[in-house]
């Protein structure tokens, strides 16, 4: 607390009369930039899912605006920053349950990731700036979250490239996912047939038949098959992937 390190070395001398000022402006730099982190690629996010939810847009444009002026000692701006990822984090939440469950789409997970850990640095970062806490763990922090993101990232793009595409089977009726839309809304199909999808975007979609629990995922850029499990038959299909909804059709199966 008392203790003026080098990791708060500013390009201007901090004020020698305020340690704890010096210990704010720390922190609220780290905070600044993980909010900016966070909505930046919130926003690329929700684009990418082809929704964007008004809250969400809403805030990360007043942050947008405002984060110029988010600068100095001011030990308040630590809470505004900290409430301001809160509610950005809360807005996004129906996508980033959905993007962290699904370790396979990679191009989506590391964008939560990264999303996911900004808004924990900024709420945190933003807490110890208004609180003034000793700076000395700001650097700290900041690798420990740097650290976390390449580790998943990493992580998950083993795990998208484990996963193969599959070939389509004889008598697959064949099905193209592009620009978060089916390529056919009507595909009929033999009861001893299957279906086979090529998803040809950077998100991960899924074949759902939600009135009959059936249903499989297509990893981003992988394609996938099934064989039909359901009777004779009109059924209707959709994407179960949030902010997907326009992806419906219906599916004939003969017998
Ligand atoms: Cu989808």
């Amino acid at each position: 607390m008392h203790d003026m390190n080098t990791t708060i070395n500013e390009e201007t001398e901090p004020d020698v009369s305020s340690t704890r000022a010096a210990a704010t402006t720390g922190w609220l730099k780290l905070a600044r930039a993980a909010a900016i982190t966070m909505v930046v690629w919130s926003l690329m996010l929700q684009l990418m899912a082809g929704q964007m939810i008004p809250p969400v847009l809403f805030v990360g444009a007043v942050f947008l605006g405002f984060s110029p002026f988010l600068v100095g000692e001011r030990r308040r701006l630590g809470l505004v920053l900290a409430v301001t990822a809160l509610v950005l984090m809360a807005g996004n939440a129906p996508f980033l349950i959905d993007d962290l469950s699904n370790p396979e789409s990679s191009p989506t997970f590391i964008l939560g990731l990264l999303s996911f850990l900004a808004g924990l640095t900024a709420i945190s970062s933003g807490i110890a700036g208004w609180r003034a806490l000793d700076p000395g763990a700001v650097g700290r922090v900041a690798v420990g979250a740097g650290s976390l993101f390449v580790v998943g990232a990493v992580l998950s793009l083993i795990a998208a490239n484990a996963s193969d595409s599959q070939p389509p089977a004889r008598g697959d009726v064949e099905l193209v996912a592009s620009g978060v839309q089916w390529s056919d809304d009507a595909i009929e199909v033999d009861a001893s047939g299957g279906i086979w999808v090529d998803n040809r975007d950077g998100i991960r979609h899924t074949f759902t038949v939600e009135s009959e629990g059936f249903e499989f995922e297509i990893p981003a850029f992988k394609s996938r098959r099934s064989d039909i499990e359901l009777e004779p038959g009109t059924y209707g299909f959709v994407c179960a992937v949030p902010g997907h909804e326009s992806m419906t059709g219906t599916l004939l199966v003969s017998g």
